[in-house]
């Protein structure tokens, strides 16, 4: 449980710091979904082309596994659009890190992260990472798609750890020839509660090089909503677990729509993250808001099977 709904269950909403009214009747209006685990199996759609390696129960990879992984390149970024809801089309992709088995089936992340994360691995983890989707990008680039950046997940102890990745991306960017706009770095509400001096440096040295920063899962750490304002970011990505509630909880329909707004108003992108019907993009366009990312489209694609969701 995240220090918010352990916060939430013992106390409710009326000892939580003031903030705008509008949202303390929202944040009540979640209550009753916060205790539910963030992460559920999602239905299955038709082009479900990925199959994890093992099953949920299944243990994490050790320190030594993720570098003979790395060493063979086995480390790989699959890659979830991003799109237009009025449209339709692919705006840009997020690339999500796999682990690709003996077996060439890919390993879910969260079997992997944590331990990169508590070992070290995390930073040339996250640099391949990079690497690869620079280079994808330019290539899709250069066979005429139209892409307008790559989205990447940061961790808040990468950027604590890894202190040279901002020249490491101005290094890699220029090889490819791209601009730091074309990036997107995400990192999640909670990584950016727990940011220490060192990973906020490295984050304004990104910053001041010109990527552009996301705040992910949004929706289920409230408390980080006073900070939407003193923070220069760019994009909101809203949680799938209010998305998934949007058609049928009129509640959760409410705080969407004001989490819409309230982005849109401070001048941020709003990505909502987890649509799985027609019905919730109808919802979402109401809303106001523009993009969209989700099974309803597709699950995570490998680089070779992502082309048929890129406009020519
Ligand atoms: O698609 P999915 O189950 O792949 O991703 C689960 C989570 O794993 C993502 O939401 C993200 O938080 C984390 N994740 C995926 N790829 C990366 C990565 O390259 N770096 C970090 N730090 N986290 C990642
Ligand atoms: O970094 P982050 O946690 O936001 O990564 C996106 C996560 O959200 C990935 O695990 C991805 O598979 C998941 N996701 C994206 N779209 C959907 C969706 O429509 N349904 C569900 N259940 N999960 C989704
Ligand atoms: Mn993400």
């Amino acid at each position: 449980m995240s220090t918010y709904q352990t916060a939430l269950s013992q106390f409710g909403t009326e000892h939580l710091p003031p903030v705008l009214p509008e949202f303390r009747k929202a944040a009540a209006s979640m209550l009753p979904f916060t205790r539910r685990p963030a992460k559920q199996p999602a239905a299955r759609s038709m082009n479900d082309s990925e199959t994890f390696a093992g099953s949920a129960e299944d243990t994490s990879l050790t320190a030594s596994e993720l570098w003979r992984a790395l060493k063979d390149e086995r480390i790989v970024p699959h890659y979830h659009p991003q799109f237009n809801l009025a449209s339709g089309s692919t705006v840009a992709v997020e690339a999500l890190a796999r682990v690709i088995d003996e077996e060439g089936k890919p390993i879910r992340p969260d079997r992997f992260i944590s331990e990169a994360e508590s070992s070290g691995v995390i930073v040339p983890l996250g640099r391949t990472m990079i690497r690869q989707a620079c280079r994808a990008l330019a290539s899709w680039r250069s066979s005429g798609r139209n892409l307008e950046r790559v989205a990447l997940n940061l961790s808040s102890r990468q950027l604590a750890l890894d202190t040279t990745l901002a020249p490491f991306v101005r290094r890699t960017i220029a090889e490819f020839g791209l601009s730091a706009a074309d990036l997107e770095l995400e990192l999640t509400e909670s990584q950016f509660l727990e940011i220490g001096c060192l990973g906020l440096d490295t984050l304004r040295e990104l910053k001041e090089l010109g990527t552009r920063i996301a705040i992910d899962d949004f929706g289920v750490n409230y408390a980080f909503i006073s900070e939407l304002g003193s923070l220069d970011i760019d994009t909101v990505k809203l949680h799938p677990s209010i998305i998934r509630r949007l058609a049928h909880e009129p509640k959760a329909a409410d705080l969407v729509r004001f989490l819409i707004a309230l982005s849109l108003d401070m001048g941020m992108h709003v990505v909502a993250v987890g649509i799985e019907t027609d019905l919730q993009i109808k919802y979402l366009q109401k809303f106001g808001c523009h993009y969209g990312q989700g099974y309803v489209h597709t699950r995570p694609v490998p680089k070779a099977e992502i082309h048929r969701f890129l406009q020519s």
